[in-house]
């Protein structure tokens, strides 16, 4: 039996910000670890992630102005830069609503943007070939994350900031938590342990652990696809943007980002079928070659003839309307769940281990979390 402060189940882009801000403001804090630590297993692996206010609900637009800031305090601690202004288009079919929204988004909080036709994208960013009447918004600010170093470093820091009050298990699943008594209880094959609190960012296995959690939690299987064009130059960071499709229907959703550290340009379909965690399929489809094929042919036919560099198989954690939730129950306080995620959290894990550090210690957080409280 083992007793432990905060247990946080999880070294994913979640649990590591979160153990990152328990220990910078003096927390012992215990990772918890099914897999070895920087797995592929799971939704965190892969070398970067975009990042964006340009979003259509303004909601998440807002809370992406405290997540930039989150991430510029991290650089400062790890004394690195982890963000790349790339720029970032969203684009849409004239009949669907997305841009206007996104556009409104951006006013609303003063980010500075340029709303555009697809003849204008042409000619500004000319590997686009999209039609004239596609509706498009430029975000300069979007860019990319160097995702897998982020964790990495949140970790570390997470280990310099606790000394050794930050202890790490890896290959260490957990079996089951139990409510019952006052404290909650994690039962791993080897340990039992008592948590004063316990935060669970298990991502695509936190539906299993927490049979309670008041939403379905459906892991999908996501397949990504790295492209090495034939004359890489106009595909690099600087002159390609990150971007997001948004179509007419949910399988019509495609989003990319340029070259970036070596590993080609990325291009994947958004959602994905639900699969098992444990037993997903890790080749890629040939007709989702096929789904991306098409999608850059009417898109970014400059990439049609380049070669597949890697792909990656990695899962996305969705709630039925794609909403973050997070928080605590009254019935349990001293339990926090989150699954801000459903394929567009990244961006905001450094800001949400913020906030369940906050949770975890003061019960309460100042930033604005109520659109996604359980
Ligand atoms: O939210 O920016 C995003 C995103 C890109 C790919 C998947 N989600």
């Amino acid at each position: 039996q083992l007793h432990a402060r905060n247990v946080v189940i999880g070294t994913g882009a979640m649990g590591s910000a979160t153990a990152y801000h328990l220990a910078k403001r003096g927390e012992p804090v215990l990772l918890l670890e099914q897999f070895a630590i920087g797995h592929d297993r799971g939704s965190s692996h892969g070398v970067a992630r975009i990042t964006r206010h340009s979003y259509a609900d303004p909601r998440y637009a807002r809370l992406m102005l405290d997540a930039f800031r989150a991430w510029k305090d991290l650089e400062v601690d790890a004394g690195q830069n982890l963000y790349l202004r790339t720029g970032g288009l969203s684009f849409c079919p004239p009949q669907v609503d997305y841009v206007a929204q996104v556009a409104a988004s951006l006013a609303a909080i003063d980010i500075p943007h340029r709303r555009m036709s697809g003849r204008a994208l042409r000619h500004a960013f000319p590997v686009f070939d999209l039609p004239d009447d596609t509706d498009v918004v430029f975000e300069p600010d979007a860019g990319l994350l160097a995702a897998a170093r982020a964790i990495a470093l949140q970790r570390e820091l997470a280990r310099q900031f606790g000394g050794d009050q930050t202890r790490v298990l890896a290959e260490c699943p957990v079996r089951s938590i139990d409510l019952e008594g006052n404290k909650p209880v994690v039962l791993t094959d080897a340990l039992r342990i008592s948590a004063d609190r316990l935060i669970v960012t298990a991502g695509a296995w936190a539906g299993r652990l927490l049979p309670q959690f008041p939403v379905a939690l459906r892991p999908t299987r996501q397949q990504v696809l790295y492209f090495r064009p034939n004359d890489p130059a106009p595909f690099a960071p600087g002159r390609f943007p990150v971007f997001i499709h948004k179509g007419a229907d949910a399988l019509d959703d495609f989003y990319g980002m340029p070259e970036y550290q070596g590993c080609g340009v990325k291009v994947a379909r958004h959602g994905g079928p639900e699969v098992d965690p444990d037993t997903m399929d890790r080749a890629i489809d040939p007709a989702y070659l096929e789904i991306i094929h098409h999608f850059l042919k009417r898109s970014i036919p400059a990439l049609v003839e380049a070669s597949i560099e890697r792909t990656e198989v990695c899962l996305y954690t969705t709630t039925p309307d794609e909403h973050f939730r997070l928080g605590s129950r009254p019935d349990c306080p001293n339990l926090i769940m989150a699954s801000p995620c459903s394929g567009h959290g990244f961006k905001f894990s450094c800001l949400i281990g913020r906030v369940l550090a906050d949770l975890a210690t003061q019960g309460a957080t100042d930033i604005d979390i109520e659109p996604w409280k359980l």
